[in-house]
């Protein structure tokens, strides 16, 4: 393909009933992390999220909330491009599954399983949960005490019996299979993909994907008493938003097959599974990867409205502010894993990693460079060993993250970046620039030479975890914008001793061990 390289990144696209909590905040973050670093890694990139607004479950609570389905969505989806706007979010379009755009390409997505015979009509009879948009097989369900049917994810199940066409799921055991087989890293973490080849292994059912019993989605083309089941229209935004049915040229020629498709552990299987079926059913590619990441408790709990202990990320960011948020939600927990949230974890994390190594670090190289070399950017005489040691990890970092970032191991990319603050300071400490003054002033400005050189490495890759932060450090270090990608990051782009520097302020503040506001 002519042109810079391609990257399209997908989150969820979150159902509207409710108001976004830091679980949906969690995964667009992962998903703005991987874009801002692959554009300042010179991809051209599309980054997607967006609502989920048909089905059941949306018709119900806009109904709870007294209101017509289509002005409830409007309000809920607001909240989520709002949080977007909060967490910095740098999605490139947000999708609505209500816009025009999205009723043509899943009709056109319909028609095209519909005229390679993947899709026939029959009846439903069994059983469908709400809450999971889902419908599950008897062995799957458990009783709860009072007789109820309970899905594995804890939801209720009902009883339902209806017109139905139905998508042959099962038809697509030996393609999918083969596709994993074919892709290992397809599916991610390692233990995901074990999950939905068992899964698939032990045989598919055909896939009822319309319903007659209520109305709120996109009608079925040619039989409007049926409307589509909401996650085959769901689903397909990711090809909406490239602008399918258009093929030929323009976003869907450039960007598909996706990149990635990020999502919790709870709707693997219908990106891992369905998704991929209905894709090459309709003659159409699958993505190239699903991941699949763990789910965050409060404080050792289930987060869950009933229990009240939904956690607000606009809260979280208010407290602890953006980048410190963002930085915690990376860190604590090896990504793909489940992870607790609590308020010692964070104010320990942001104390000890933020305030005391990087912040320190920033702090008293630029306050040195302030008061002993004029404010100005030092010209550094001839290198020792030690600093050809720290320059060599610096310089060895954007390999490193790369490797790190393509498996989507955030928290592995920050551990790298961090053994470069921790050598850092230790360089400090061993060359003791502060006495150097007296003794050897050419040494010292050496010395905080190489250290502002390692900060500019820290800082031009830690852009992507936490923007505005690094970005007070390049401006510290008065780096130019447009020296800060990626390909800036070598010796030829290096930092140029006279450069004037404004005066230094600390980026990272330390918390209260109360865990409450800066
Ligand atoms: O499933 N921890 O939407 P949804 C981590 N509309 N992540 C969490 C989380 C938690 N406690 N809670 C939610 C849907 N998430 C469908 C998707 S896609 C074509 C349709 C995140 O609003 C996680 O990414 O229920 C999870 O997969 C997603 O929110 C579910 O969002």
């Amino acid at each position: 393909m002519a042109g810079p390289k391609r990257y399209y990144i997908t989150t969820p696209i979150y159902y509207v009933n409710d108001a976004p909590h830091i679980g949906h905040a969690y995964t667009t973050l992962a998903c703005d992390v991987l874009a801002r670093f692959k554009r300042l890694d010179g991809y051209r990139v599309k980054f997607l999220t967006g609502t989920d607004e048909h089905g059941q479950k949306v018709e119900k609570s806009a109904a709870a909330a007294g209101m017509e389905p289509q002005a409830f969505t409007d309000m809920v989806s607001k909240n989520f491009n709002d949080l977007a706007r909060v967490m910095e979010f740098s999605n490139d379009d947000f999708i609505r599954t209500t816009e025009h755009r999205h009723t043509v390409a899943c009709q056109e997505m319909w028609r095209r399983l519909k005229e390679r015979d993947q899709i026939y009509l029959g009846t439903y009879a069994g059983w469908y949960s709400v809450r999971d948009e889902a419908f599950y097989g008897e062995d799957e369900l458990t009783k709860g005490p009072d007789g109820k049917r309970i899905a594995p994810s804890g939801a209720e199940a009902e009883w339902v019996e209806e017109p139905s066409y139905f998508f042959r799921l099962s038809a697509w055991q030996e393609p999918l299979l083969k596709m994993y087989a074919d892709n290992p890293d397809c599916v991610l973490p390692a233990s995901r993909m074990n999950e939905v080849t068992s899964f698939v292994s032990g045989g598919l059912q055909d896939l009822s994907v319309s319903r007659t019993s209520f109305k709120w989605g996109i009608p079925v083309p040619g039989d409007p008493d049926h409307i589509m089941y909401v996650w085959l229209d769901a689903l397909t935004n990711y090809i909406t938003a490239l602008g399918f049915p258009e093929t030929e040229g323009g976003g869907y020629a450039d960007f598909w097959p996706a990149d990635l498709h990020m999502v919790g552990k709870d709707i693997l299987r219908f990106h891992a599974v369905y998704w991929p079926a209905f894709l090459m059913a309709a003659g159409l590619e699958p993505p190239k990867r699903v991941f699949a990441h763990g789910w965050w408790t409060n404080e050792g709990q289930k987060i869950s409205k009933s229990l009240g202990n939904i956690i607000d990320p606009i809260e979280l960011v208010n407290s602890y502010g953006l980048d410190a948020v963002r930085y915690f939600l990376l860190r604590e927990v090896p990504f793909g894993n489940d992870g607790d949230l609590s308020r010692r974890a964070i104010v320990g994390r942001l104390n000890g990693d933020l305030a005391n190594d990087l912040g320190n670090l920033a702090q008293r190289v630029l306050s040195m460079v302030n008061r002993n070399c004029d404010a100005v950017l030092p010209a550094p005489g001839p290198l020792s060993e030690e600093d050809e040691a720290l320059l060599g990890a610096a310089h060895g970092l954007v390999d490193a993250l790369r490797t790190a970032i393509d498996v989507q191991a955030f928290h592995e990319a920050l551990e790298i970046l961090w053994r470069v603050v921790r050598a850092a300071n230790g360089y400090v400490d061993h060359q003791a620039p502060w006495a150097l003054k007296k003794s050897d002033p050419d040494r010292m400005r050496t010395v905080l030479y190489v250290l502002a050189e390692t900060i500019r490495h820290l800082a031009v890759l830690l852009q992507p975890f936490m923007p505005s932060s690094a970005a007070r450090m390049l401006d510290q270090l008065g780096l130019e914008d447009g020296m800060r990608a990626f390909t800036n990051l070598g010796p030829a782009d290096a930092l140029v001793s006279g450069t004037a520097l404004p005066k230094p302020e600390g980026v990272f503040p330390r918390l209260s061990e109360e865990g409450e506001g800066a």
